[in-house]
C-alpha cells in the first residue's frame, strides 16, 4: 500500500501555543539566529543560548498536542501502509498526540548532548553553562538541537523514506531552511504526489502539486479524513 512522508515545521504546533521563527512576533523577531542557533553563539555566549532553549523547553513541556497532531497520529494507525513523520520541531507534541516513531531531524528541546563525548541524556527543564556531562564529567552539555551549520540527524534515513514515498506532505513549514526545504524535490523525482498544508503559501509552494491552505487543526484532520475515505 502507498507510503506517505510527512514533514512537518513550527506551524503544526503554533495552535498548541508554541511561536514559530518566522511568522510575526516569531522567535526570529526575538533573537539573532547567529546568537542562539549556532555553534558560534554557542561558545560565544552559552548562558545566552541555554536561556533561549530553556524558556522553550519549559514552555514545550506545558503545551499539549492540537487537533492536527492527532490527525497524524491516527493516519499512522489506520492508514493500511507506512505513514513515515519527519519533524523539524524540537518539541515533543507529535508523540504526545500518539504518533509513533517521529525523526527530529533537528533534534529535541528534551534531550542533552556533551559536545565533549557525544553522549546524549534527557536534559533538565533548565540546563546551565558548565553543566557536567554524567558520562565524562566535561563541563560541555549543550542542548540536542541542530543549529545551523551542523549536520541534521537522520537523513540517510530519510533521503531512503523520501525515495519510497508515494504521497509527500509538508505541514505547517515555510519551507526556508535546507535541507529539509529541499525534500519535496526529492519527493517527486522519486515519483511521489506532493501537497503542502501551510496558514499561508511557503517560500516553495509552487513546487507542490496541491496546497491546502488555513490552520492546520482544521485543513490536517479534514485531510487525514478524505485520505482515509478514499484509500
Ligand atoms: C546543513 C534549531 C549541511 C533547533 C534550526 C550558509 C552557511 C551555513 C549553512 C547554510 C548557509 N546557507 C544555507 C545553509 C543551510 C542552512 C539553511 O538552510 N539556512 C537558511 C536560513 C538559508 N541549513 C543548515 O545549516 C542545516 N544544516 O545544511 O548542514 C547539510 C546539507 C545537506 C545535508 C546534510 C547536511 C541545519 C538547519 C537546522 C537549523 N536549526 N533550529 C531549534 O532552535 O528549533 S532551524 C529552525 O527553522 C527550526 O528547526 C525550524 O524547524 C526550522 C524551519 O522553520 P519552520 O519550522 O518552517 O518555521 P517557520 O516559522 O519558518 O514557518 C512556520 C510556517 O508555519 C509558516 O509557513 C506559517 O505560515 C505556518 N503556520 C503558522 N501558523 C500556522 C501555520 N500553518 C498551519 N497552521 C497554523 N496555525
Amino acid at each position: 500500500m502507498e507510503k506517505i512522508v510527512i514533514l512537518t515545521g513550527a506551524g503544526i504546533s503554533a495552535e498548541s501555543g508554541l511561536g514559530t521563527f518566522r511568522d510575526e512576533g516569531g522567535l526570529w523577531a526575538q533573537h539573532r539566529i547567529e546568537d542562539v542557533a549556532t555553534p558560534e553563539g554557542f561558545v560565544r555566549d552559552p548562558a545566552l543560548v541555554h536561556r533561549f532553549y530553556n524558556a522553550r523547553r519549559v514552555q514545550a513541556a506545558k503545551a499539549q498536542p492540537n487537533a492536527a497532531h492527532e490527525a497524524l497520529a491516527r493516519l499512522q494507525r489506520d492508514w493500511p501502509g507506512e505513514v513515515v513523520i519527519v519533524t523539524q520541531n524540537v518539541d515533543s507534541l507529535h508523540e504526545a498526540g500518539g504518533a509513533q516513531d517521529v525523526i527530529h531531524m533537528h533534534g529535541t528541546l528534551a534531550g542533552a548532548l556533551c559536545a565533549a563525548c557525544d553522549h546524549r541524556w534527557t536534559a533538565p527543564p533548565e540546563m546551565s553553562v558548565g553543566e557536567p556531562c554524567p558520562a565524562c564529567a566535561a563541563a560541555t552539555a549543550r542542548p540536542d538541537v541542530v543549529w545551523f551549520g551542523e549536520m541534521p540527524y537522520q537523513m540517510d534515513a530519510i533521503y531512503n523514506h523520501l525515495a519510497g514515498a508515494r504521497l509527500f506532505a509538508a505541514i505547517g513549514t515555510s519551507g526556508q531552511v535546507y535541507p529539509a526545504a529541499a525534500f519535496v524535490h526529492e519527493a517527486a523525482m522519486s515519483g511521489a504526489r506532493t501537497v503542502e498544508l501551510n496558514l499561508d503559501p511557503s517560500t516553495g509552494a509552487s513546487s507542490f502539486d496541491d496546497v491546502v491552505l488555513g490552520p492546520a487543526t482544521e485543513t490536517v484532520p479534514r485531510w487525514v479524513d478524505q485520505m482515509l475515505i478514499s484509500q
